[in-house]
């Protein structure tokens, strides 16, 4: 199988994030990568290549150019005029109802007010490197994309930063560039065809939601833990199906904490029956490791083995895929677990 990554995605190093009102050491760090490459490398059945350079059109076919304006020249605004932290993060974030009955405000001029105009949480934040690592992250998706349009039954982009919490016009959740979305709309453009993206990550995807919420010929799908209670809290409801030309292209499962291996498996049988009925040679699956038992900020209790039935699943629709590394932060065993799902959509049996 064909796996496209690029050493550049390493430059994105964050110190550390917030969560529940601490300062942690950051969960989506470049060592993920590495296992994943680690275990690829080890299985010896994948192909690791670099992307090729697809430039910023196809970000700003899915972003506002504010927010890619933004993200590039963060940094060394920082450096000139920040307050000298290692990483930005917001301390004012541009809420609704700040404005509410108001109009827009104009985007600030200071880095301070300009982060919490694109940002909307604690948890991403921009360091060094975090621009090229994310333009890095986009290429990879549109160059395992390429390799299904080229032919390709199946590939691999190993994105990070991840990108299904970036919306039209706001980055958080680990996220700066909707790498799915980009590789979707892509997609959708140069076949004319329709789309699916099936989001397998444990935390619901605001950002794809969002990006294609009134389009009926991107179908969006996605098995999550309830927003009622985890992470984005503000979309993923299953009552969120899409509005305008959108309408019933949108579907939200979203499972209890502490959803197991059956539990899990049957929701997915839901999601895919939907996919078939949705037109299109080609599925994008956002796939997010964080649904592992032991994963340090998700809630679920799947085990290696079901990854494999789930990439096996997958498979039985009979379509393309495009498979893009979401989160998933149990380092030691991350590599395992995306082997196991890989093996199971190409066909092969799980590892011994
Ligand atoms: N106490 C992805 O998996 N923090 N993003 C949650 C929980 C943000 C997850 C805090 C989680 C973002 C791609
Ligand atoms: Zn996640």
């Amino acid at each position: 199988m064909q796996v496209v990554h690029s050493p550049k995605q390493a430059l994105h190093e964050p110190p550390w994030e917030t969560a529940g009102g601490r300062e942690v050491p950051a969960y989506e760090v470049s060592a993920r990568a590495a296992s994943i490459l680690a275990a690829l490398g080890a299985d010896g059945g994948f192909t690791v290549a670099a992307p090729g350079e697809h430039g910023v059109e196809p970000i700003l076919a899915v972003h506002d150019a504010g927010l890619l304006r933004y993200l590039e020249s963060a940094w060394s605004e920082w450096q000139r005029d920040g307050t000298g932290a290692p990483a930005i993060l917001p301390d004012t974030i541009l809420h609704a109802r700040l404005r509410e009955g108001m109009g827009d405000a104009p985007e600030p001029e200071s880095p301070c007010g300009r982060v919490g105009h694109w940002c909307f949480d604690s948890a991403t934040p921009i360091v060094a490197g975090t621009y090229d690592a994310s333009r890095a992250a986009v290429d990879v998706a549109l160059t395992a994309a390429d390799l299904v349009l080229a032919g390709e039954r199946l590939a691999y982009g190993l994105c990070r930063p991840p990108g299904h919490h970036a919306a039209r016009a706001l980055f958080g959740g680990y996220c700066y560039f909707n790498n799915a979305a980009i590789a979707a709309e892509w997609l959708a453009r140069r076949t004319g065809e329709p789309v699916a993206i099936l989001d397998l990550d444990f935390h619901h995807g605001n950002g794809t939601q969002q990006i294609f919420y009134e389009r009926g010929d991107a179908l969006y799908v996605s098995l999550h833990a309830d927003p009622r209670r985890t992470y984005p809290y503000y979309a993923g409801h299953a009552d969120e199906t899409g509005s305008g030309a959108g309408r019933g292209a949108n579907v939200n499962l979203p499972l209890p904490l502490g959803t197991a291996d059956d539990a899990y498996v049957a929701a997915l049988r839901i999601a895919l029956a939907r996919i078939a009925e949705h037109g299109g040679s080609t599925v994008i699956v956002s796939l997010g490791m964080d649904t592992y038992h032991l994963d340090p900020i998700g809630g679920f209790a799947l085990t290696t083995g079901t990854y494999h039935a789930v990439g096996e699943a997958v498979a039985s629709l009979g379509r393309r895929m495009i498979v893009l590394q979401e989160g998933g932060y149990h380092v030691a065993d991350l590599g395992a677990n995306v082997v196991a799902w890989l093996r199971g959509a190409e066909g092969r049996p799980p590892s011994a």
